[in-house]
């Protein structure tokens, strides 16, 4: 109850802030963009992580605030990188699904003068589920729009075929928790070396999340996935520092 008190301010208050965590294409060694992650510094309780406050933000509404926050500052922060250069957004549910947020994304775009293809939003499966109809409308609006929409921790929740095949995905993001069993379980590697091919068929992109070993990313090269993110690649790092590591990586 406190947190949920304390969470209403924090926009107004500048206690949210964005790190970042880099993609690497496996066929070139470069890095090609960044996932933004929220993080809250509360004045007492220091360093809240996106997993107590998140559901907080949902449950009372202000997701839509912070949301909107969230990508204004994804897009202001892509402005000053690389033309070449994405930023992935995470969405919860009713953000997806609310009535303004495509106009929130033009807005935010225009605003920052970046262009719609360099922003990448994700979504996760369950959020296809209920309202399939809508997302179907939503994820056409983006695309139209120009941006793009990876399907994320995908794995975990129904991985249904069929909206791989009728649904405008740009990229799967293989979820971590098979990347981190892939070495030990022969079904975890089975799995992602069919996800990775599945998706080179469907002319979609491939992440897997999670890397966090040397083990684990000569595998998905073997497999010939696209793009790897995990604390081997990068941990989630300030705007800053984004900058800092595209130079050193010239
Ligand atoms: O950053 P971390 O790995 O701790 O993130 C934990 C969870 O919080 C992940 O599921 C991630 O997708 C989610 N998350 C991080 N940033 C955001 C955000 O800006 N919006 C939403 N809706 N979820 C986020
Ligand atoms: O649900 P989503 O994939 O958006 O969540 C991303 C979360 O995964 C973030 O909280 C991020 O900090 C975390 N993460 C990113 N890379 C790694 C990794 O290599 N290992 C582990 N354990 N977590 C990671
Ligand atoms: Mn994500
Ligand atoms: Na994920």
């Amino acid at each position: 109850k406190a947190l949920q008190a304390d969470l209403a301010g924090a926009v107004a208050r500048d206690e949210l802030f964005l790190v970042f965590q880099p993609f690497l294409d496996l066929d070139d060694n470069r890095i090609t963009g960044f996932e933004a992650l929220l993080r809250w510094q509360h004045p007492s309780r220091g360093l809240v992580p996106p997993s107590e406050f998140i559901p907080i933000a949902e449950e009372t509404g202000l997701i839509h605030e912070i949301g909107e926050w969230v990508i204004r500052r994804a897009c202001a922060t892509l402005a000053h990188w690389p033309e070449d250069i994405r930023v992935a957004v995470n969405f919860s549910a009713a953000q997806f699904h609310s009535a303004g947020i495509l106009q929130t994304i033009v807005q935010a775009l225009a605003d920052a003068k970046v262009a719609p293809h360099r922003l990448e939003i994700e979504i996760t499966e369950s959020m296809l589920l209920s309202k399939y109809g809508s997302a179907a409308s939503i994820l056409n609006a983006l695309l139209q729009l120009g941006a793009t929409v990876a399907l994320d921790d995908f794995g975990t929740g129904f991985s249904s075929l069929t909206y791989l095949r009728k649904l405008p995905f740009s990229r799967i993001k293989i979820d971590q928790s098979f990347i981190r069993d892939m070495l030990v379980q022969p079904d975890c590697a089975a799995i992602v070396k069919s996800v990775i091919s599945l998706a080179r068929d469907l002319q979609i992109g491939v992440v897997a999340e999670g890397v966090e070993t040397a083990d684990q990313l000569e595998y998905l090269r073997q497999f010939s996935c696209d793009e790897v993110q995990g604390y081997l690649i990068g941990r989630p790092v300030s705007a800053v520092d984004v900058l800092a590591l595209l130079e050193t990586r010239k």
